[in-house]
């Protein structure tokens, strides 16, 4: 139980008490599981779940006598109805009772995905189908097909059964795809081993659109037609029309991904024997769960339907991607046989994760990634959705947030107190109350009489500001915002489709834009531009909260899924993505503040597949728990496995306070998320660092200031995902693939490849905490370079002072030691180079760098360089992604001073003297320091004095 805090209750008017009771309810407790729908309440779900009990059953009353496992899937291919058109095998499939065809799509991706793609051929009403408009790059009109060419298509009898197997050569690896006609079922091989496996288990049901029955014949009780929640009734205009498809993943014992759920990174089962199952599937419905609870497959406020497996061989993926609410049920088995397409059975017990996904309603719209490694899975999925865009780079810093900075005075003089305290930060945050009354886009005058003033001030120190904006908005006939919304018809309508659709939230009766309008969408837009954004500047970024919507008096504390938006389509249609426009839309008006265009900085709560192209996402509501600490390292990296790379936990915890001990080593995790915020909620105590006292204000000026340190390791990190699609902080399984043990490991990760971070997370600081160092490899303490060969456990005893994190070997990782009170002040100040030598005595790195606000770099106006070390010597050499256009040669004149300052070479055994640098044809011989202590020998090599932007080399001898 939590404790129960005072509350909220003065921040939402007494008038709408009755209205929020189940809200208020919940202040003094934890979550009220009661108020969000398990499977078995959420019809359809309940549905696809009996289903599959009954298919299990089926197919095993099929199975008895027999060796060659079969389905009794009630799908098949309708006869003469396979064709190949282009890069896509169409074929019509059939339920053998319901006489209903539906058209199945597989289209062949160069990258070897595969599209799988269904509905009615004839559809009784059109099914939402703009998801991919709204998430794929390009609005979808671009992929990458695989030409007609290179796809060979063979029609052949196994087993009795007829099958369509649609072949591909990658690399070294053969890719195919093979269809069988009865039941319906497709397997990905991958070298002939089958991979990810779609309807093996015959869960594949799609409820085709149909005419209502009378009402009386109408199934109420299964919920087809209507559904009833608590006091709510969902009126279902089109009756059932959901789908579900069991995919399976053979050969694989971990899934990951499918985030927002507060559970292990190592997905754990739904069903089945496993004594640790949960008891529901996991959920994708983006909803405001306050209080949250952990380890749990609940929704939670953000979705993205991607699934990552890995094995000690492979790694594939399977992106689901629909905006409905969605179930995902994961369960593991062991079996001989792989099913009547595979009669060899063997004596090997071959793993499989079973899972079996439902949506509500839109199209099935599946995407197969056969990886077979993990960069090649991340290739494709970016190569579908976009990678992570560069951020702003002050947004990488400390972000100094509470609910709430209380006035302007409070806002300057937090800003400045971290300065005294020599702490760097880069942004300062406002929520809710900095309004009036809750409309955005205003401010409260009295509390902030000069909104520019504070802006400018905070920009001359080098910070900034941040607004939360979010997207209930106060029906009040005197707010602009309200008002021209209203005239112009952009909110999201009621389920007749002629009334505003209204709900409570902070600022009481409220109305959503409709986001689906494009019109209402431009609109929303522009008021973020500074000549409609009343007081604002260009050092205003925003934050948008409650998105996904969060509407108080709603079922499940959100909007209607009957509710109506642009083009007649129901909420439920496209729900998860909802949230995910409003970001989309801030982005946008921010982007268009300035001219030329600088980036957006734009934090959002909720969030979908395809969110990363527009900000940062931070996990909600967490507790000030010891737990809520140690389930802060799953979450940010299970939403990294799915892609979603800049997010970040509440530092210290939003609702409760934090004792010293544990806001301490919070800050200390925290550096290590890519989006860094401290949050608190507004009963909680002020605990910006300098009220903590010693040690602990020491502690975190220490963390906080080690964050600064690695900026250019971070922002070169951010340059990598946006190229290659990879996560920024990673499962150790991603660095070290073949390492069984560590697939399920979450109390250690990777900081892009150079950088293992170990957190101590347990209340008691004063313990032992034991370390894996995996792989042959050289591992350095970061900070007294002491160094371990893996692969080996240690076990090493932590204070509070300590933070257990180590550079690998065969790493060059590049740093700014100067302290600066934020990060656009380290902009032109040199670099440190720190080479971890490794075991074969070499090492290489890169660095990234730009103005780090605009597009330029998109016209080349970066430095991007390649370090390498080998035989004693470190190279620097411009990268292959850089060209030689005026916007570079200006940022190189630009930069042409930054310098390395240092130069610190870490395990090298052998005592060396001096450093010979050779740049620009010039040589210059420098005197080094040499620690060669038996643990950590360090060469350090004072101002080589080489410039960041050219082309150079250093030899040690
Ligand atoms: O705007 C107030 C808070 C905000 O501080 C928090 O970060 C959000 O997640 N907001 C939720 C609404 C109230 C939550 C109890």
């Amino acid at each position: 139980m939590k404790s129960c805090s005072k509350p909220r209750v003065g921040y939402i008017s007494v008038l709408y008490l009755a209205a929020v009771s189940s809200l208020l309810a919940q202040v003094c407790s934890a979550v009220k599981r009661e108020d969000f729908k398990t499977c078995e309440q959420s019809a359809f779900c309940n549905r696809h779940r009996v289903f599959a009990e009954t298919m299990l059953k089926n197919t095993q009353a099929l199975d008895k006598g027999s060796t060659i496992p079969k389905t009794a899937s009630p799908y098949s291919v309708l006869e003469n109805s396979v064709s190949l058109d282009g890069h896509t095998l169409v074929a019509s499939v059939q339920h053998s009772e319901e006489k209903v065809p539906l058209r199945f799509e597989l289209s062949f991706m160069e990258s070897g995905v595969v599209r799988v793609r269904a509905q009615e051929e004839e559809p009784l009403v059109p099914r939402f189908d703009d998801t991919q408009k709204l998430v794929l790059r390009d609005e979808g009109t671009a992929l990458p097909y695989a030409s007609p060419g290179s796809i060979e298509l063979v029609t052949e009898t196994i087993d009795q059964v007829t099958t369509h197997t649609v072949s591909y050569l990658k690399g070294n690896s053969t890719f195919s795809v093979r269809m069988a006609e009865s039941p319906w079922s497709l397997d990905y091989l991958v070298d002939n081993k089958p991979s990810i496996r779609l309807n093996t288990k015959g869960f594949f049901r799609f409820e085709y659109l149909r005419q209502k029955p009378a009402s009386d014949e109408a199934d109420t009780a299964s919920g087809e037609w209507e559904e009833k929640f608590k006091t709510w009734t969902d009126t279902k205009p089109n009756g059932p029309e959901s789908f579900g498809m069991d995919i399976s993943f053979s050969g694989f014992e971990h899934v990951y991904g499918i985030p927002e759920h507060s559970s292990p990174l190592s997905l754990k089962d739904t069903r089945g024997g496993d004594k640790n199952a949960y008891d529901q599937p996991y959920r994708l419905y983006n909803l405001d769960v306050f209080e949250y609870e952990l380890d749990n497959p609940m929704a939670l406020y953000g979705s993205i339907p991607f699934m990552v497996a890995h094995n000690a061989d492979s790694t594939v993926g399977v992106f689901w991607m629909n905006a409905a609410e969605t179930w995902i049920d994961v369960t593991r088995e062991k079996s001989n046989a792989l099913g009547s397409l595979f009669s060899r059975s063997s004596t090997k017990q071959i793993p499989a994760v079973n899972t079996h996904w439902v949506s509500e309603s839109g199209v099935l719209d599946v995407f197969l990634l056969p990886g077979p490694n993990t960069a090649d899975v991340y290739r494709q999925y970016a190569e579908l959705v976009e990678p992570t865009p560069l951020p702003r780079s002050f947004s990488l810093g400390y972000h100094q947030c509470r609910w709430n900075y209380i006035d302007q005075e409070d806002v300057l003089s937090v800003s400045s107190k971290l300065e005294e305290h020599k702490i760097p930060y880069d942004v300062i945050w406002l929520d809710i109350e900095h309004t009036d009354g809750k409309r955005y886009f205003t401010w409260d005058s009295a509390k902030f009489p000069d909104p520019v003033a504070m802006q400018n001030e905070l920009a001359q120190a080098g910070h900034k500001l941040v607004n939360v904006v979010d997207p209930h908005i106060k029906r009040d006939s005197a707010y602009r915002i309200w008002k021209e919304a209203s005239d112009n018809g952009y909110f999201v309508k009621t389920r007749e489709g002629s009334e505003d659709f209204q709900g409570w939230c902070w600022p009481g009766d409220s109305n959503w834009v409709d986001y689906f309008n494009p019109d209402a969408c431009k609109w929303i837009s522009e008021q973020f531009h500074i000549d409609h954004y009343n007081q604002s500047t260009d050092n205003l970024f925003v934050w948008n909260d409650m998105n996904e919507p969060s509407v108080f008096n709603g079922p499940e504390i959100t909007m209607d899924k009957d509710a109506r938006h642009h083009g007649g389509w129901e909420h439920r249609d496209v729900h998860n993505i909802f949230g995910m426009l409003y970001h989309k839309a801030t982005a946008d008006g921010l982007r268009t503040r300035e001219s030329p265009s600088k980036r957006p900085f734009v934090l959002s709560r909720a969030y979908f597949a395809g969110s990363q192209r527009y900000g940062a996402i931070w996990t909600g509501d967490n507790t000030a728990e010891w737990s809520h600490l140690q389930a802060s390292i799953p979450m940010v990296l299970s939403n990294n496995v799915a892609g979603l790379h800049f997010i970040g936990a509440d530092v210290g915890g939003f609702f409760g306070n934090p004792d010293q001990k544990l806001l301490t080593r919070w800050y200390q995790l925290g550096i290590w998320y890519p989006f860094f915020r401290a949050h608190a909620h507004i009963d909680t105590k002020r605990r910006e660092p300098w009220l903590l006292g010693e040690p602990y204000l020491s502690y975190i000026r220490d963390a906080i200031r080690e964050r600064y340190r690695l900026l250019p390791f971070w922002y070169t990190l951010f340059r990598e995902a946006s190229i290659t699609g990879m996560p920024v902080v990673r499962p150790m399984w991603i660095e070290f693939p073949s390492e069984t043990k560590l697939f399920a490991e979450q109390d250690a990760f990777m900081v892009g490849s150079a950088i293992m971070v170990v957190p101590a997370t347990d209340s008691n600081t004063n313990q032992a905490i034991d370390v894996v160092f995996p792989s042959q490899e050289n591992w350095y303490d970061i900070k007294t370079h002491a160094s371990y060969i893996g692969p080996t456990k240690r076990q090493f005893s932590v204070d509070l002072s300590s933070t257990l994190v180590f550079a690998r070997g065969g790493s060059v990782v590049v740093t700014r030691e100067r302290h600066r009170s934020s990060s656009d002040l380290m902009k032109r100040d040199p670099f440190t180079v720190y080479v971890y030598v490794g075991r074969n005595g070499t090492a290489s790195g890169r660095l990234y760098v730009d103005d780090g606000d605009t597009y330029d770099y998109e016209q080349g106006a970066f430095i991007e360089r390649e370090l390498s070390f080998s035989g004693a010597k470190l190279t620097s050499r411009a990268s292959t992604l850089t060209k030689d256009t005026s916007a570079y040669r200006d940022y190189l004149k630009k930069m042409a001073k930054v310098r390395v300052e240092r130069l610190v070479v870490v395990g090298l055994r052998n005592p060396l003297t001096k450093a010979t640098v050779v740049e620009n044809g010039v040589t210059r011989e420098i005197e080094l320091s040499y620690k060669g202590a038996a643990n950590d020998a360090e060469c350090v090599v004072r101002d080589p004095a080489v410039h960041i932007g050219e082309d150079w080399g250093i030899t040690l001898s």
